[in-house]
């Protein structure tokens, strides 16, 4: 089943012709509605004539999170604030996260892309779907929640936690479908089979999975514990939030919403564009957006396009392969955005902590797990003659900590000198969960 027949099988030059028209359209918009892309594109002389069809994109300025952070918070939003109706906000690195405001329209096309992907996995407005990524500033329950809504189907906003009560639901209301982390649908599993809930005893479908990578082998240990369906779900906050691409149930790629979402790769060292089937860093433009339209923005994720009209299921949208890689040093733990630099930023910002620090990440019992290493400095490990004092400072820095990332951390106090010192490149960070 396809949810918009006409955009979703549109042929290259019919799309390729509407998305220059969108392209020269958001730019005449961003010029006289920001003034940053006004001064941005005055700089390089480019005007919004200049931009015509789809080829002239190569013309244009990339924008990165370090942009959003810049205009904090509202810079680069172009719509008036009496037509912003929703506002989300995603970790951001050390101090300002990234506020993305949206009109009405933007929530309307956001519900709309979502009813796409959800009617690719097979979703009717029989079925009912639960929501397990979380509500709240994350778009990732709100957006999932609109987009079940709007294919018709009934939700059930569990978001996460609470999972025994989860199960029962699961298995009592004989829910259809879930979206959440693929992290949290093997958490899901596990406590399932502690409490004695077999997979023929639920009735789950389809697994709409995404905020974090994931692999094959994943979605196979998913696919046998609870007998679903497993389906990449893409999307980040600055664009839209999920929703951006989707499996289709050929499964050769997440096809891109790309009458809204325009995709291409670039190498993310020359920032060359790079053509179909390169793998490098994905960038996106969005062509519909009213709230805060973006120009080339640098997602940092990795992976190449596939284009053609090859695919079964009749799409004819470019399609992305799995993310497995950023060309940063962002990590999703939980689903949240750690950057290492808003760990250094706490740690700097206590007098008896000395710049020495190691984050571990690691998965036990298929939750993410955060453990960050600090030495105390040498004048206050003298004088902290207790165990208590130590407890106290853990403790001090894990509030910290979860207040500036949104998680908890699992902080151990070291003793000055106690942590490898490297000649080269400090290692900050190991992340122990290979992804099998
Ligand atoms: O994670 C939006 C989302 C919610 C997508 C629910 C899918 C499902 P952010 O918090 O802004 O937004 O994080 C965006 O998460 O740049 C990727 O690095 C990563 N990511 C998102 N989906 C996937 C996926 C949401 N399917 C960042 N596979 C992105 C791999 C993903 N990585």
């Amino acid at each position: 089943m396809i949810w918009n027949e006409h955009k979703e099988t549109m042929s290259r030059d019919e799309m390729s012709a509407m998305q220059g028209r969108r392209l020269h359209k958001t730019v005449d918009y961003v010029y006289h509605h920001v003034p940053f892309y006004r001064k941005k594109l005055q700089s390089m002389d480019i005007s919004p004539d200049d931009i015509q069809t789809v080829e002239d994109i190569v013309k244009l300025p990339y924008t990165t999170k370090q942009d959003l952070r810049d205009n904090y918070p509202f810079g680069l939003q172009a719509a008036p604030k009496s037509e912003i109706i929703r506002i989300h906000a995603s970790s951001g690195t050390t101090g300002n996260p990234t506020i993305v405001g949206y009109t009405r329209r933007d929530v309307e096309i956001w519900s709309e892309c979502m009813a796409r992907c959800l009617t690719g996995y097979g979703m009717t407005s029989d079925d009912t779907f639960s929501v397990s990524y979380g509500y709240g500033l994350f778009t990732g329950g709100l957006g999932a929640h609109y987009g079940v809504e709007r294919v018709g189907g009934a939700v059930v906003p569990a978001s996460t936690g609470n999972t025994e009560k989860h199960v029962r639901l699961i298995r009592d209301l004989g829910i259809d479908g879930i979206a959440c982390t693929p992290s949290y649908a093997l958490h899901l599993a596990e406590v399932m089979e502690t409490m004695g809930v077999t997979k023929d005893q639920i009735r789950l479908r389809i697994g709409a999975f995404g905020a974090e990578p994931w692999t094959e082998n994943m979605r196979h240990e998913i696919e046998s514990r609870l007998g679903l369906k497993g389906y990449n779900l893409y999307g980040l906050s600055e664009i839209m939030g999920p929703c951006v691409s989707f499996e289709c149930e050929c499964q050769n790629g997440s096809h891109v919403n790309e009458d809204h979402f325009f995709p291409e790769i670039i190498d993310p060292d020359t920032l060359e564009p790079l053509g179909r089937g390169h793998y490098g860093e994905l960038v996106f433009t969005t062509l519909t957006k009213e709230g805060m339209p973006l120009l080339r923005y640098r997602t940092r994720d990795l992976c190449s396009l596939v284009e053609g009209d090859d695919c079964p299921c009749g799409r004819t949208t470019v399609r992305m392969t799995p993310i497995m890689g950023r060309s940063d040093d962002m990590l999703i733990i939980r689903g949240i955005n750690v950057f290492p630099s808003q760990v250094e930023s706490v740690i700097l910002g206590i007098p008896e902590c000395a710049p020495r620090y190691r984050l571990i990440v690691d998965r036990v019992n298929n939750l993410d797990t955060l453990t960050v290493e600090v030495e105390m400095r040498p004048e206050y490990f003298m004088g902290a003659d207790t165990l208590e004092a130590v407890t106290n400072l853990e403790k001090a820095v894990a509030a910290k900590l979860r207040s500036v990332l949104s998680i908890g951390a699992n902080v151990q106090i070291r003793q000055p000198g106690s942590l490898e010192r490297s000649l080269g490149k400090g290692k900050y960070v190991i992340d122990k969960r290979v992804l099998k």
